[in-house]
């Protein structure tokens, strides 16, 4: 099964992010993310085995993350495959996702990605990755528990379920 550990975003943001996706829709194109598919990605770990699928689960049901507050203040493009998002730097979420990546090596889990630039994608396949007339932004996204989401690949994009979610801290 395909996995990775996500923040889910509250519902007021989840609702202010989806109008973001409209607004980023009418001026670049390409697909929008489903509303109840949005949120940040702090670790992708690809197909996972049934077994350590599990033992993910128990592991994340069991964990309390720190909490902390993700402020969005910029747009942003990835070339490949057309992605519109928007983030923001935050060294409270570089910690958790370094602090994360270091738990799952001791599980055996490999793939960190060089680089992490927390974002929320809200577009895929855009014809046109120019993100400057879109409004400045400011939102706050406070979080407080970590989810194991598995993603199915559907014909028409990615559908996801969450599996587990840590205790709320
Ligand atoms: P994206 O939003 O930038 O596409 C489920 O696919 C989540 O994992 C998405 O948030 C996606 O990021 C991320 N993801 C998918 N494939 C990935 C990969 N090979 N490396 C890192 N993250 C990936």
């Amino acid at each position: 099964m395909r996995l990775f550990l996500a923040l889910e975003p509250p519902h007021k943001l989840r609702e202010r992010l989806s109008e973001l996706a409209e607004l980023a829709q009418d001026r670049c194109g390409g697909r929008r993310m489903p509303d109840d598919s949005l949120h940040l990605t702090l670790a992708f770990l690809g197909e996972v085995a049934e077994e350590q699928g599990a033992a993910l689960s128990a592991w994340v049901g069991e964990r309390p993350i720190p909490t902390g507050e993700w402020r969005l203040d910029a747009w942003g493009t990835f070339r490949r495959p057309g992605i519109v998002w928007v983030g923001g730097r935050s060294p409270a979420l570089e910690r958790l996702h370094e602090s994360l990546w270091a738990e799952l090596s001791a599980f055996g889990f490999s793939g960190r990605a060089e680089h992490f630039v927390p974002h929320v994608t809200l577009l895929r396949r855009a014809r046109q990755l120019e993100t400057r007339s879109l409004p400045t932004i400011d939102l706050s996204w406070p979080w407080r528990r970590l989810s194991l989401v598995r993603s199915f690949t559907e014909n028409d994009g990615a559908r996801y379920e969450t599996l587990a979610r840590s205790p709320a801290a």
